[in-house]
């Protein structure tokens, strides 16, 4: 699941792409989008990228990246602005300005439209990867648009790609933590947190502080609740700065358990990693999410050894939980590290969201 270029063969016309992005909140819909418009940049595709708020990318992207040109969302409003390219991306059904798609009716042939969804496991996912919704009304009136639904199997949209050609060796992770003065102790376990505030974080740094441990903590919400909890003995914790993209991975490739949010962050770490991971699903105000964790941990979990299933389940379940419970009970990580490894190896082996995108363009351009 090589996503740079010479893994790609698959469609190597440059074509221009708009892909529009809206910050809703938190950093996962900008750093999907990101991830994605590099990816196509080293695929030889020309990206523009439309963001209603780029703050994050001075952090997340500080050395831009080939192909890659941003966007101001507002000018693509004005009704004389730029023309749409080969392809228009709209991502997590963020609607695009009238006026772009006023310029996409008057466009020949016409761009693939496509409505690139939230990722998840659950099977209406599947069922509706690459299904037409024909537009009967508005500026858009007789167009097609597309869903894509990215996914963990082949009858999905795939995941973004493991190995673009920034990822260095484990060694030379471990020696720019080093330099940063983040690298565990000799005997210490790095553990990294990236979370939303959680009722259950001192329940899991009980069960974490059966051996020296290191957190290793993004800012956020979890920096904050550290600093007003006492720790349990033997467990430290180190407040990081923002990070670039590039040296998140970093930091997750890293860890001995990554304990991870939102979407594109839980992604990284099954792909980067075979160390343990911990999911905390970002909660939706009508429950949705319980059903999306059921699901993933169906899928991730279907050929673990049940002595381990039942344990990661009540795990995941527990984590997710904000209700006053039982205690945080870690599984087994040997037996937990192999599954994961196995589980890695799986997904590394399917073509990634880039290709399948190339290739449904291919399919569906006019
Ligand atoms: O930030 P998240 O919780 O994102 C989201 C959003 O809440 C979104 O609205 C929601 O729909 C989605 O989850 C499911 O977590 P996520 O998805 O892991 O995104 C974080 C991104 O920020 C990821 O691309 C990594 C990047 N990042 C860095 O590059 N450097 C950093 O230092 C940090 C803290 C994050």
């Amino acid at each position: 699941m090589d996503d740079s270029a010479a893994g790609a063969g698959l469609n190597n016309r440059g074509m221009v792409w708009d892909i529009f992005c809206r910050v809703i909140d938190n950093f996962g819909d900008i750093g999907v989008c990101w991830r994605l418009a590099a990816a196509l940049g080293r695929r030889g595709q020309t990206v523009h990228l439309w963001i209603d708020d780029s703050t994050a990318l001075a952090w997340m992207a500080p050395d831009g990246a080939p192909g890659v040109e941003v966007q101001d969302w507002a000018s693509a409003e004005a009704p004389s602005g730029l023309a749409p390219g080969d392809v228009v991306i709209e991502a997590f059904g963020c609607a695009l300005p009238q006026a772009f798609v006023a310029r996409m009716a008057r466009r020949r042939p016409a761009a693939v439209w496509i409505n690139l969804e939230y990722l998840s496991a659950e099977p209406f996912a599947a069922r509706s990867h690459g299904l037409r919704s024909p537009q009967s009304s508005g500026p858009g009136r007789g167009l097609n648009k597309w869903f894509f639904y990215p996914g963990f199997t082949a009858s999905t949209g795939g995941l973004p790609g493991a190995q673009p050609p920034q990822r260095a060796a484990l060694a030379a992770d471990q020696a720019w933590l080093a330099a940063q003065g983040w690298a565990a102790a000799p005997g210490e376990q790095a553990i990294t947190l990236f979370a939303y505030a959680n009722p259950v974080l001192p329940a899991l740094l009980d069960a974490l502080a059966d051996r020296p441990t290191l957190l290793r903590v993004p800012p956020g919400p979890a920096q904050a609740q550290l600093r007003g909890l006492a720790l349990p003995a033997g467990l430290r914790w180190v407040a990081l700065p923002y990070l670039s993209q590039i040296d998140f991975d970093r930091l997750l490739a890293s860890g001995d358990l990554n304990l991870v949010r939102g979407e594109d962050s839980f992604v990284r770490t099954q792909l980067l990693s075979d160390s343990p991971f911990l999911w905390q699903i970002y909660p939706q105000a009508d429950g949705a999410q319980a059903a999306k964790l059921g699901a993933f941990l169906d899928l991730y979990l279907d050929d673990a050894p049940p002595a381990l299933a039942g344990p990661v389940r009540a795990l995941f379940k527990r984590y997710n939980d904000p209700n006053p419970g039982a205690a945080l009970v870690m599984p087994d990580r040997a037996i937990w590290r192999a599954a994961q490894s196995r589980w890695r190896a799986r997904l590394l082996a399917q073509t990634d969201l880039c290709s399948r995108l190339l290739a449904f363009v291919q399919a569906h351009a006019a």
